[in-house]
């Protein structure tokens, strides 16, 4: 298997659990907070689609730029903008060769240091799993109870 399909791989295994947390949010609770100061599920959700969406730009083009880049999107309804923006980003990945891996990304102005395509990609893995915990707890204090496992694989 190539680097591209591995990382796929990998970025479904988790982005699937996203998608189900997601799709376990009603309308009504799109404002919802944990607490007073944190993003609404709204902005949660729409924050972590964007940002994967924007790792994958940079790492395909090498222009660190595109990570500013504000986002134009009129559609509301989350489960629609997961599955957009999850197929999008999967386009993108799969068009990575396995050199593309080992390009360095000039990254000084944003991390503050140069990186390796996968190593930026490790990043926006970890960016994505630590805001799908925040999720869970989110989804949990909407009341929901039967959530998913951390992980799906296969
Ligand atoms: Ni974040």
């Amino acid at each position: 298997m190539n680097r591209s399909s591995q990382f796929v791989q990998y970025f479904l295994a988790h982005r699937h659990v996203t998608i189900e947390l997601i799709n376990k949010i009603e309308k009504e609770h799109y404002d919802y907070k944990p607490t007073p100061t944190s993003m609404s599920a709204k902005e949660l959700v729409t924050h972590m689609l964007f940002t994967f969406y924007k790792f994958a730009k940079v790492a395909k083009s090498g222009d660190p730029a595109l990570f500013r880049e504000k986002m134009e999107e009129t559609e509301t309804d989350l489960q629609k903008l997961a599955e957009t923006y999850t197929e999008k980003t999967k386009i993108l990945l799969e068009s990575l060769t396995d050199e593309d891996f080992e390009r360095t990304l000039d990254l000084t102005k944003i991390f503050g240091a140069q990186m390796s395509v996968a190593q930026f990609l490790q990043s926006a893995m970890d960016h994505e799993i630590h805001h799908k915990g925040q999720l869970f707890v989110y989804v949990r204090g909407m009341g929901h109870t039967e959530l998913p496992l951390f992980v799906k694989r296969g």
